[in-house]
């Protein structure tokens, strides 16, 4: 019998049904589901800070505008344009510090990081993307965090998407692994500097957020 949901066709590994745990690489791992028991709240939050630094799509130092919209939270926020990519304290559309961190956030992120083997996570930083169908990420790398030391969390809500794990070159094999509501996943160590991406967003509406994918990042940056 097949357990798993197929909704991307034959090249997708879909991975273990809600609550399991798949690995990506030696320090990343799938935690399915993880973010369900807590999804009103974080949806509550993402309310909070849209409301106060709306969604906005940011210019690459190439001179793209990226299909992703985004805003943060927390100390620092990261930001595109002209000049380059970095993070900054204030929100360049407002001039304002960015909102604080949801609480919601911090909880989740340090209790996934612990799940992951990440004792200690502090994180000063959020990253809020919004997808809509079409939308994609080409492959890249974060590195625009002073100490990769720390881990990324990340938590995808909304319309599943098609998520590219490639090596520490450009030109390494990615493998993809689709991302579901409510899925945490955890990157440290040996595969925090790896290439990665989301392959463009199908429209496969969701009933509570719609045609759209929220994926926020928790991050120690400063
Ligand atoms: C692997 N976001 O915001 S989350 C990003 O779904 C980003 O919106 C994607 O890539 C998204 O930079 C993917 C997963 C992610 C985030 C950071 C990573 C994977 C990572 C850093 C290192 C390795
Ligand atoms: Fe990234």
């Amino acid at each position: 019998m097949a357990t798993n949901l197929d909704l991307f066709g034959e090249d997708g590994d879909d991975g273990a049904a809600q609550g399991g745990r798949v690995a990506l690489g030696p320090q990343s791992v799938v935690l399915r589901g993880f973010a369900l028991p807590l999804v009103d709240a974080l949806l509550a939050g993402v309310d909070a800070v849209t409301a106060q630094a709306p969604f906005r799509h940011m210019e690459t130092p190439g001179g793209y505008t990226m299909s992703v919209a985004l805003t943060n939270c927390g100390q620092l926020g990261w930001t595109s344009d002209a000049r380059g990519y970095r993070y900054a304290r204030i929100d360049p559309l407002s001039g304002q510090p960015w909102p604080a961190m949801p609480q919601a956030f911090m909880q989740l992120a340090q209790a996934a990081a612990a799940e992951a083997g990440f004792p200690g996570f502090e994180p000063d930083a959020c990253l809020v993307n919004r997808y809509e169908p079409g939308s994609r990420l080409s492959l890249h790398q974060d590195r625009n965090e002073r100490d990769y030391g720390a881990p990324i969390v990340s938590v995808s809500l909304g319309m599943p998407a098609m998520f590219l794990f490639g090596g520490d070159q450009r030109a390494d094999k990615a493998s993809r692994t689709p991302l579901f509501h409510g899925d945490v996943v955890v990157w440290g160590g040996v595969d925090r500097l790896r290439y990665h991406g989301i392959m463009p967003i199908k429209d496969l509406p969701h009933p509570r957020l719609g045609s759209q994918r929220i994926n926020f990042t928790i991050r120690r940056a400063g």
